[in-house]
């Protein structure tokens, strides 16, 4: 089953990160601005300034719009850029992460907290320490740890830390080379800190070799998500450049994983970002596209369709 029309429609919203809280599906996505941009490879063109939070009965349920949860102007480290969100909840407190530019132009992950899921939050004044790039996610593993995965290239910036320090010329490796990796963080019991610093999350094929640069349909761009089934743990994410989500699975959050297939053909605009969710035993995937604009890539709207599993554990590949 699937909302074929997007979810909301007053506004433009992608990137969408969904939990259940208090039974409810709450959505926590980037606010992409109604206005003429330039588009680049940089993505200038996605100049999100606030973030609103929404939230349904259920997934195919009326979706209500909490409002204006967290403005840049609020974000005392941040100059630009607030991207892809992603929120958890622990010990009573809900937490909100999201990227966005400091003041030197380098991406950055902050938190901001609040009582309730619905928010309003209230940011942290400094962006995690040892945190960069962007499009963080939050898992709440079985044992109780939570972590942080994250990382985009591109406009992203994670090609500007291969040294381990941050260089504004940083190239893409070759073709032939391995790929960019997302990162992960298991996150300190306050949620506002790293514990260690940041490692790749190594994606092998079923030879047990590492993805290659060049590998475009396989290889690994931006939008990480971690969700765990039946014991097995899935990484999915956007290929970026190819258009599609896809998946590997481990049997540990941190991996290695190993490339499965994909699980969304690509959509209406140019990128494709999405959060994979359980409601009363049935799976659902959030996503976006650009149909709400008429193709206008940096003008997005989230949907959402129900994913299914098959007997091997393997993700039933999804047309949008
Ligand atoms: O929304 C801005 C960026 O576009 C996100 O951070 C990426 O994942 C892509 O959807």
């Amino acid at each position: 089953m699937s909302s074929r029309s997007p979810l909301i429609t007053h506004m433009f919203t992608a990137d969408p990160s969904a939990h259940v809280f208090e039974g409810r599906v709450f959505i926590y996505p980037s606010h992409d601005l109604d206005k003429d941009m330039e588009e680049n490879d940089n993505g200038d063109q996605y100049a999100m300034e606030d973030y609103h939070v929404f939230s349904q009965p259920d997934p195919l349920g009326p979706v209500t719009d909490h409002g204006q949860v967290l403005h840049l102007r609020d974000v005392p480290w941040a100059s630009q850029q607030l991207w892809a969100p992603d929120a958890a909840y622990r010990n009573g407190r809900y937490y909100l992460y999201f990227p966005a530019r400091d003041k030197q132009g380098v991406f950055r992950i902050g938190v901001a907290t609040s009582e309730r899921p619905e928010g309003p939050f209230r940011a942290e004044p400094e962006p995690i320490p040892g945190s960069l790039s962007i499009d963080p996610c939050v898992f709440a593993d079985r044992d109780g740890e939570f972590y942080l995965y994250f990382g985009g290239v591109w406009g992203g910036q994670l090609q500007c830390w291969q040294t381990g320090e941050f260089r504004a010329d940083g190239k893409m490796p070759p073709d032939d080379q391995p790929a960019l990796l997302p990162k992960v963080a298991k996150l300190s019991a306050d949620m506002l800190t790293f514990v260690a610093p940041p490692q790749d999350v190594v994606i092998v094929d079923d030879k047990g070799e590492k993805l290659k640069a060049g590998d475009i349909t396989r290889r690994y761009f931006e939008g990480p998500w971690m969700h765990q089934h039946n014991g097995t743990y899935y990484l999915s994410y956007s290929t970026g450049d190819a258009h599609t989500l896809v998946y590997a699975t481990a049997d540990n959050p941190l991996g290695p994983f190993t490339f499965r297939g994909t699980i969304l053909t690509p959509v209406l605009g140019w990128t494709t970002h999405h959060s994979i969710v359980e409601h009363n035993g049935r799976w659902w995937l959030y996503y976006h596209d650009a149909s709400l604009s008429g193709g206008i890539s940096y003008k997005r709207s989230v949907k959402v369709q129900e994913l299914f599993y098959e007997a091997d554990g393997s993700i039933r590949p999804m047309v949008p």
